[in-house]
């Protein structure tokens, strides 16, 4: 095996601001080669993870977050919902197996989750993951307690997004602290399920922001299996509504790090597709990125319609990944 091959094998928690820092800066097509290399390394290059999301329970968040249409703060014209019915769950979930996602991701407008809500979150993880596809939940911050009860219900993964460096955070967030997010990421991990963390670009955060963030993500005790990188959706009524956008290079720059410092990770496109071009996703890809949500809606926002996505695989020759899974239905 050559020699750089085999360092990329090496799985590393001890990365330093100066290291990435100097990885992010090389030349674009350096980096973009690096990046390819490390990826080939421990990935079918051709294979891509495909994840469905549904918003089980859209706004009215007491939380401050000023990117996010949910939060009751921002003057979005979101109407706040119930809790969705289990069933009806479960419904969506058959619906976008059917449609080829081997993963499907329930997200909460919530702070944390209400010990009143338990019960009938442990009956969605359960009916989904009866019909065979890999489960992801994303709540808000959780005690240990709520983090075990949702191991025992066989819960994969759970998202909880650090979504910018830790200097940044009070910038973009008041109710919660950065370390708030890596208490909630730790009991996920010691609990034994999945890690899923990620963040925005085009908060108004630097480019060093985007790179300590991500020292971060790969300096955890354990790379998180899933890392989301999105590009902010600016939506309406929030204060991040005019942001100024994030130049595609640096987008990619950020994906092709992510791939290097955590070479075992599925790193995911998340939002902002639909302001894509076909050949900048294709230039994520190329950069190491090998996992995106499907579907028309990520939780309130639009992503590329189904047949899109379809048409442009099928272009580019990626294949789905599929698990292994029984299908009882
Ligand atoms: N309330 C839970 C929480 O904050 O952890 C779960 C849902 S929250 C909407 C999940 C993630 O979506 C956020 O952490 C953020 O990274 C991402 N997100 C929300 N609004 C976004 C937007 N307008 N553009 C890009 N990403 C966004
Ligand atoms: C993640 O990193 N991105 C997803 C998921 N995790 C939960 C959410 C994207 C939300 C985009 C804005 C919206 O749909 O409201
Ligand atoms: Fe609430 Fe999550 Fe939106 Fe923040 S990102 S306002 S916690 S739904």
């Amino acid at each position: 095996m050559p020699k750089d091959v085999k360092a990329a094998k090496t799985l590393r928690h001890d990365w330093t601001r100066a290291e990435a820092e100097a990885l992010y800066a090389q030349p674009f097509f350096d980096l973009l080669f690096q990046a390819q290399q490390v990826h080939r390394a421990h990935f079918d290059a051709n294979r891509i993870q495909l994840s469905r999301l549904l918003s089980i329970k859209t706004g009215g968040c007491p939380e401050d977050c000023s990117y996010c249409s949910q939060s009751a703060r921002n003057g979005s014209e979101l109407t706040a919902s119930k809790l969705m019915e289990v069933e009806r769950v479960i419904a969506e979930a058959r619906k976008a197996r059917d449609a080829g996602a081997t993963r499907y991701c329930m997200g909460a407008a919530w702070r944390s989750p209400k010990d009143r809500d338990m019960a009938a979150i442990e009956a969605m993880i359960r009916g989904v993951r009866g019909l065979g596809m890999e489960t992801c939940m994303t709540l808000g911050m959780l005690s240990f307690d709520q983090t075990l009860r949702l191991k025992d219900a066989g819960l994969d993964y759970y998202n909880h997004n650090v979504d910018t460096s830790e200097s940044y955070y009070s910038e973009v967030i008041t109710t919660r602290t950065f370390a708030d997010r890596l208490e909630t990421l730790d009991h996920v991990r010691t609990a034994g399920i999945k890690v899923c963390t990620g963040g925005i670009l085009g908060m108004g955060e630097s480019e060093l922001d985007r790179v300590d963030m991500l020292v971060t993500l790969a300096n955890l005790p354990e790379h998180p299996e899933s890392v989301p990188i999105n590009m902010l959706i600016p939506m309406e009524g929030t204060p991040l509504a005019k942001a100024r956008p994030v130049d595609p290079f640096d987008f990619v720059r950020v994906i092709a790090l992510a791939r290097i410092m955590m070479p075992e990770s599925h790193v995911r496109l998340s939002a902002g597709r639909t302001g894509m071009s076909d050949e900048m996703q294709a230039m994520c890809f190329l950069a190491g990125a090998n996992s995106l949500f499907m579907g028309d809606t990520l939780l309130t926002a639009p992503n590329p319609e189904e047949d899109k996505d379809m048409q442009l695989f099928a272009r580019l020759g990626l294949q789905p990944e599929t698990v292994e899974t029984s299908r009882p239905e």
